[in-house]
């Protein structure tokens, strides 16, 4: 059976207006599950994913609907793309993650800034609504740790945070300024059994389990203590498309809003996991580029914003997610 298929959305979400959608970064941790997710509501036809060279989709991603090269700092390709299948939505997803950013800064400002000017000047053009992800990320050390709220002081000390507070302000303008309807969450950390993320902070919720159900002994990267704010991707994907289908009138804010499921430490989801997995074994090994960036992240947001405008809930806790987790990695990994 397909991974795609697998995840267990609690919630069967259903939409009347067909859309023309492009997703940039197709291949990636959200985006290939994100695309799929998409072409199950609105038909494989309207849902083109767009790809690097050397990141070609494959298996069903590549075999259910269009596929196309959309390299985000081309601005050409992007244009392209849209008006070859009259897109109307573009979900873009490129991107480095936090801790790969710090180590390429100008590759990261040149794909999230440089990109995203790239993709609103085609949105503009061409009239299609944009989606651009932001993260937990845009916040610095000098904002609330806990309970962060929506409007607050973003002055992150990362790449990825300076791309993803200038990004947020982007998209603000393109909307203020030439109705671009422009529109955001900022994601914690993610949570997913089907594709791992590559460089983020907050990867470690992801391996642990990869290293539980395998029957290692997990290397913790993150001390105990560093709480950071996560969430498993079916909930993550309905946000995304939540939030695009949105009733445009009753958003006060757009780029971008604090979404929230769940915030723990290492000492929390190892727990959890031990309830399912009693042998399972932990030792830290602290990668302090990791725990630098962890330190300057809240603990936890205030998602009130999002609960209110669009009415935003998330489905899965910790317990539920773990259990979730464990039964499809066993499936994947023949356990
Ligand atoms: C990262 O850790 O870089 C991402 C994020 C929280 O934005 N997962």
């Amino acid at each position: 059976m397909s991974n795609f298929a697998n995840h267990n959305f609690k919630t069967t979400i259903f939409y009347q207006e067909m859309k023309n959608i492009l997703v940039i970064g197709s291949t990636g941790q959200i985006g290939s599950e994100l695309t799929m997710k998409l072409r199950s509501i609105y038909g494989n036809d309207a849902v083109v994913a767009g790809y690097i060279p050397g990141a070609e989709p494959k298996g069903e991603l590549a075999e259910t609907g269009p596929k196309e090269v959309v390299d985000i700092t081309n601005a050409q390709q992007i244009a392209d793309a849209v008006k070859k299948y009259d897109i109307d939505t573009i979900y873009n997803l490129a991107a480095l993650l936090s801790a790969v950013a710090e180590t390429k800064p100008l590759l990261a400002w040149k794909i999230g800034i440089g990109g995203l000017m790239n993709t609103l000047e085609v949105a503009r053009e061409c009239q299609c609504a944009v989606f651009t992800p932001s993260s937990i990320g845009s916040f610095g050390p000098n904002a609330p740790k806990d309970g962060t709220p929506q409007d607050t002081i973003q002055q992150p000390r990362t790449m990825y945070g300076v791309t993803k507070v200038s990004g947020e302000l982007l998209s603000n303008y393109y909307y203020t300024r030439f109705g671009v309807d422009t529109r955001s969450v900022r994601f914690p950390g993610l949570i997913s059994y089907v594709t791992p993320p590559g460089g983020g902070t907050t990867d470690y919720a992801v391996d642990i389990y990869y290293s539980a159900v395998k029957g290692e002994k997990f290397s913790c990267p993150i001390n105990a203590g560093t709480f950071m704010d996560m969430m498993y991707m079916p909930d993550a994907l309905r946000a995304a498309i939540e939030i695009m289908e949105a009733d445009p009138t009753r958003l006060v804010h757009r780029n971008s809003f604090n979404i929230a499921s769940m915030s723990f430490d290492p000492e929390i989801i190892y727990n959890c996991i031990k309830k399912y997995i009693p042998g399972f074994e932990m030792e830290y090994v602290p990668d302090l580029l990791r725990q630098g960036i962890a330190d300057s992240w809240p603990n936890r947001l205030d998602d009130t914003c999002a609960r209110v405008e669009w009415d935003w809930k998330p489905e899965y806790d910790l317990d539920s997610m773990t259990q979730d987790m464990i039964e499809k990695l066993r499936i994947k990994f023949g356990k």
